[in-house]
């Protein structure tokens, strides 16, 4: 997985992605990760890459063509058209299934924005896909880039353990995992449940599968429609919203 992102701001995002998990893949070359920066692309002598509205308004718009000249050198360096990620409010929020289907390609650009926004005709041309990460205003796309880049590169062969590889597998079936505990046993006067200390594996995966649901019933309902479910889950979800009542 390549990852190439246009930005003014290059730093934030080699600074932001080159510690832990992240920053191991890219060490093993499991995924490799550019910032172009867009300013690099003026062909004005005062490096200027934005300009007033047109039509008047608050704020600055970038231009069109440092933005069409950034995005042009990678196209020419890898010699194909890759899908090029626009990061903005006005996009589909980014989930789970939309990383899984991002994490088939081999190059993605990521496009972010400042300022107001990007002239239109830029984005036009070149953007294949309008992705948000939530319902809130951020100042810029390089977080929005960062968070999906860490989500896509967790789901590169290799990147995770083993050990680590199991836990995504939760949020596959739309339950959040259960509770987890390490020593000590006590921790001021709280105490580990005991199930877990009995090494009866089977009593094990039923308290976990319950306290799965129970968590994904209390925190996240609207997630239960989507999970598999069998029968012993369905009674034991009944069994709560019965005490619910
Ligand atoms: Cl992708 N960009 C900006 N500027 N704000 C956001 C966002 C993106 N997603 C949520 N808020």
């Amino acid at each position: 997985m390549n990852y190439h992102v246009l930005t003014l701001f290059p730093e934030m995002i080699m600074d932001g992605l080159n510690t832990s998990i992240i920053g191991r893949a890219m060490n093993k070359s499991l995924i490799s990760l550019e910032a172009i920066n867009i300013r690099d692309f003026a062909t004005n002598k005062h490096m200027k890459v934005d300009d007033y509205p047109y039509g008047g308004g608050a704020g600055m718009v970038m231009q069109a063509e440092p933005v069409y000249l950034a995005y042009k050198s990678i196209e020419e360096r890898i010699n194909k058209k890759p899908r090029v990620i626009y990061l903005t409010p006005q996009g589909k929020v980014f989930n789970q299934s939309m990383a899984e289907d991002f994490a088939k390609e081999e190059d993605l650009v990521f496009l972010c924005g400042h300022y107001e926004g990007i002239d239109e005709r830029v984005l036009d041309m070149i953007v294949t896909d309008n992705v948000s990460i939530g319902d809130y205003v951020l100042t810029g796309g390089e977080l929005p880039a960062m968070v999906m880049i860490d989500s896509i590169s967790r789901l590169v062969k290799g990147v995770l353990n083993n050990e680590d590889s199991a836990e995504y597998e939760s949020f596959n079936n739309n339950l959040l995992e259960h509770p987890q505990y390490t020593r000590p046993e006590v921790f001021e006067g709280r105490h580990v449940p005991p199930v877990l200390l009995t090494g009866h594996h089977k009593n094990i995966e039923k308290w976990r599968r319950e306290e799965s649901l129970k968590r994904t019933y209390e925190r996240r309902p609207e997630l239960l429609k989507d999970a598999i479910l069998d029968k012993k889950d369905i009674a034991y979800l009944n069994q709560l919203r019965e005490a619910d009542n």
